[in-house]
C-alpha cells in the first residue's frame, strides 16, 4: 500500500509534522474541522531562521472513503477518540493509525471500541507554539513511535533529518513521559508558573519530591523498574530542560481550556487504584484540576 500520511489535528504539534513529513517527501494531508479541500502555506520558525512549506490541507467531511492510507493523530487527547472515529469511514483498511498525544488511555479505549484498527503510540519532545499565523518551533526534540515489530512503511520517517526514531519499548516510553508529566503539569498549571519554578521554589520542589515518590511506587508495582528507580531524576532533569516553558497544561488553563488532567494525572491514579497504590497527593491534584479554574 502507498501510503498518504492525513494528520488530525492542525495545532502546532500537528502543523509541526506537516511541515516534518513534507520535508521526508511523504506529501501529508492536514485535516481540519471542516472546509473544502485546498492549499496552505505553514511558515515555521526555528534558530531565528523562517520556511514557508506548501501543505494540502482537508476538512474531516470532504474526505473520500479509503482515502486514509495512514494517519497520524496529533489532536489534544481529550479529543483524540472523537477525531478518529469521524474519520473512520475515510480509513483504508489496515491503514496505521499513530497516536502522538500527551497522556494515555486513548490506546486502550480505540483497541476495545475497534478491535481491527492498525494501532502504533508515539511520543515526541519537540516543542511548539502558534505565534499568529507562524509555527515557532521552539524546542528540537526527538520522536519515538512504536507498537510491535518495526513496519515496512515506516522507513521513510527514518530517512531524513526529522530525529523520528521506532522504539522497542514504545509503552515504557509512554509511561515515562506521563510520569514527567504528571510531576510538572499540573503543578505549574495550579500555581500559574514556568517550569523552572518547580526547582527554584523550595516548597514546589517539595512537592515535586513528594509526587514522584508515588509516581515511583505506581511504577515498581507496574513492574516497571526503571520508572520507580528514575521517575524524580527524570522529572527534575526536564524542569531544568525547559524551565523557561509554560507546560501545556498551563497554557489550557490560561487560553480557558479543558485540560488534560484526565488522561495524565487521571491516567495514573486509576493504574493506583487498580493495583492497590496510595497516591494521595497526585489525586489531590486530579480533584483540584478535574473542574474549569477560574481566571484571574
Ligand atoms: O510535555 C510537557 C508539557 O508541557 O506537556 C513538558 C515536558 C512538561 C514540557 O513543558
Amino acid at each position: 500500500m502507498i501510503h498518504r500520511w492525513h494528520i488530525l489535528g492542525a495545532g502546532a504539534i500537528g502543523r509541526l509534522f506537516a511541515c516534518k513529513l513534507q520535508h521526508l517527501g511523504l506529501a501529508p494531508v492536514l485535516v481540519l474541522r471542516e472546509g473544502a479541500r485546498g492549499d496552505t502555506i505553514i511558515t515555521r520558525r526555528w534558530d531565528e531562521r523562517e520556511e514557508s512549506i506548501p501543505v494540502t490541507t482537508v476538512g474531516v467531511e470532504a474526505l473520500e472513503p479509503g482515502e486514509i492510507t495512514g494517519l497520524l493523530v496529533t489532536t489534544k487527547v481529550n479529543h483524540a477518540v472523537a477525531a478518529v472515529e469521524a474519520c473512520l469511514p475515510a480509513l483504508a483498511e489496515g491503514a496505521p493509525v499513530i497516536l502522538l498525544h500527551n497522556g494515555m488511555g486513548v490506546l486502550e479505549e480505540l483497541r476495545r471500541n475497534h478491535p481491527t484498527l492498525s494501532l502504533y503510540a508515539g511520543t515526541t519532545t519537540d516543542g511548539a507554539y502558534r505565534d499568529g499565523e507562524v509555527l515557532v518551533h521552539a524546542g528540537l526534540g526527538e520522536t519515538d513511535i512504536g507498537g510491535g515489530e518495526v513496519p515496512d512503511w515506516f522507513a521513510p520517517f527514518e530517512s531524513g533529518e526529522e530525529r523520528v526514531r521506532w522504539c522497542e519499548d514504545i509503552d515504557a516510553a509512554l509511561w515515562k513521559k506521563l510520569l514527567i508529566n504528571c510531576a510538572i503539569n499540573p503543578l505549574t498549571a495550579l500555581h500559574r508558573c514556568r517550569n523552572g519554578a518547580l526547582l527554584d521554589n523550595p516548597a514546589l520542589r517539595a512537592e515535586v519530591e513528594l509526587l514522584c515518590e508515588e509516581l515511583a511506587a505506581v511504577s515498581a508495582a507496574r513492574g516497571n523498574a526503571r520508572g520507580a528507580g528514575c521517575a524524580l531524576d527524570w522529572a527534575l532533569g526536564v524542569i531544568q530542560r525547559t524551565a523557561d516553558n509554560q507546560s501545556s497544561m498551563l497554557q489550557d488553563v490560561l487560553n480557558g481550556r479543558e485540560t488534560e488532567i484526565r488522561y495524565i494525572t487521571g491516567y495514573l491514579v486509576s493504574e493506583a487504584e487498580r493495583l492497590g497504590v496510595p497516591v494521595p497527593r497526585n489525586a489531590a491534584l486530579l480533584r483540584q484540576l478535574d473542574s474549569p479554574i477560574p481566571s484571574h
